[in-house]
């Protein structure tokens, strides 16, 4: 038993995380249940590091350091089930299996549970940055025990990404928290997506610009508060020209987005929290109608909004506009995440250090941004805030941003361009801060049609107005 860490699934993201862990000097056991590509993998890499190649299960784990910490990179969903079965039964009280798949937070919460019962830690654990952030440094999100965390904490935080030489892993909670917390970062992830894809079609639609220019613009914006792995990569997309035709990129390929489902998973999640995490279920939502050929092909003849031209000055502004509601939109968005992080922390008892959120996310990962450092000082400053809204920073620049943001939303209405994340992240600005909403006559309609009683601004209590009776009387019902 030499091994530190054992991996077993040694698909591209299994085999680059082995990669990394030897990579930073621990010795690795590896293992895959077709035996084929462990020797394919050792013969490609193998100089890299200390492997341990295991052809079978059993010596897979006798390969391991105790307490044993085997690492599961198989597709999630039932692989994961059947690979914790065949190895459970081999592990003693204090192992860890660690599961870097993207599973489902309840799924964790309910093997978490079972193993913790025949004495196995149980690390579920979100792991962003794709291929290349599994080789070079992943943004990694455990859950599970904190002793589970002493023990592999370390040796997470080593192969994980640096910023300002702190590791982007962190201790994110209990049991689900860790899969909870990836999740929702794929559904803010989403959201930036959509909010930038929107702000392009309006640069590209109301301001006239070809993708060549809008790659520019956004290398632009690239140096200042939008900084982000997603913008920069934006930019490489729209300057690609298609070899085969000399057309851009952008307009050879089909229209219709695909999902793997960490999205509808986290829209999901939201409406059973009450998470109104509206920008990134619009973006979920675009996303599936976009692919809905049928539906598009009946509301196709229909007539759209008033094509302006604008005046070369006025499409200077209107980008300049684009930025400020991109930016706005992008801060309603992850705000919205951050409360539904906080909602499911309520829910289910974990103790998640929001900022320290922020702090890992920073690098690594997709959403990866400057403006995640201001998320984390917001927090650091404040470790009550209840919205980054609540922050004078982030106030302040809304506050600037807001006449553009509405100037940009009213202007796509009336072009006829579709701006849904854009939108919703503006009506969520709109309602959170109105000092009354209709839903007072909501709860007056639930009243009249179905005696749900309301609560009066005046007084205490619940009541129920008698619609039907003459006069109207109000009766109170909670007495
Ligand atoms: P394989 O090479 O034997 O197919 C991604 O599919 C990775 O998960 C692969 O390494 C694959 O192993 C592994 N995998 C998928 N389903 C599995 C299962 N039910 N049991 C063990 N490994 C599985």
């Amino acid at each position: 038993a030499s091994a530190q860490i054992g991996v077993t699934g040694l698909a591209v993201m299994g085999r680059n995380l082995a990669r990394n862990f030897a990579r930073n000097g621990y010795t690795v056991a590896v293992h895959n249940r077709t035996p084929r590509r462990t020797r394919d993998m050792i013969q490609e890499f193998g100089q890299e590091g200390a492997f341990v190649p295991a052809e079978s299960p059993a010596a897979f784990v006798a390969a391991l350091e105790r307490p044993r910490r085997l690492l599961i990179m198989v597709k999630a969903g039932p692989a994961t089930d059947e690979v914790i079965e065949e190895f459970a039964p081999l592990l003693a009280a204090g192992d860890m299996i660690i599961d870097g798949g993207n599973a489902h937070f309840a799924d964790t919460r309910r093997r978490e549970r079972a193993l913790r019962e025949r004495g196995i830690h149980f690390v579920g654990t979100g792991v962003s940055g794709g291929e290349e952030g599994a080789l070079h440094g992943p943004s990694v999100m455990p859950g599970g025990s904190a002793e589970s965390y002493a023990v592999l904490g370390p040796m997470l935080e080593r192969i994980s990404a640096h910023v300002d030489g702190e590791p982007c892993c962190t201790h994110i909670g209990t049991d689900g928290a860790g899969h909870f917390v990836k999740m929702v970062h794929n559904g803010i992830e989403y959201a930036d997506m959509q909010l930038i894809a929107e702000a392009y079609h309006l640069l590209r639609e109301v301001g006239g610009r070809t993708p060549a220019e809008i790659a520019a613009t956004f290398r632009r914006w690239n140096e200042g508060r939008l900084d982000s792995y997603l913008i920069e990569i934006t930019a490489e997309v729209l300057a690609h020209t298609d070899p085969g035709t000399g057309k851009p990129f952008v307009d050879i390929v089909q229209d219709a987005a695909e999902q793997k489902g960490t999205g509808r998973w986290t829209v999901q999640t939201a409406l059973d929290l009450g998470s109104p995490v509206t920008a990134i279920a619009q973006a979920t939502f675009a996303r599936v109608a976009s692919a809905r050929t049928e539906l598009r092909a009946a509301y196709r003849p229909l007539p759209g909004g008033v094509r302006q031209k604008l005046s070369p000055d006025e499409a200077e502004r209107f980008t300049r506009d684009v930025e400020q509601a991109l930016y706005a939109s992008k801060v309603i968005a992850y705000d919205q995440g951050w409360t539904m992080i906080r909602d499911a922390a309520a829910e289910y008892g974990w103790d998640i250090d929001l900022g320290a959120v922020a702090k890992i996310w920073r690098g690594g990962c997709i959403i990866r941004a400057a403006f995640l450092d201001r998320i984390r000082a917001a927090h650091a400053a404040n470790p009550d805030l209840v919205s980054l809204l609540a922050e004078a920073g982030f106030a302040a620049e809304i506050t600037e941003a807001q006449p553009a943001w509405r100037a940009v939303v009213a202007t796509a209405a009336q072009h006829g361009i579709p701006v849904p994340a854009f939108s919703a992240a503006l009506a969520s600005y709109d309602t959170l801060r109105s000092a009354r909403l209709p839903a007072a006559l909501i709860q007056g309609q639930r009243d009249f049609f179905g005696a749900h009683t309301y609560r009066r601004t005046d007084r205490e209590g619940s009541f129920h107005t008698q619609w039907a009776e003459p006069g109207r009387p109000e009766v109170r019902t909670d007495t």
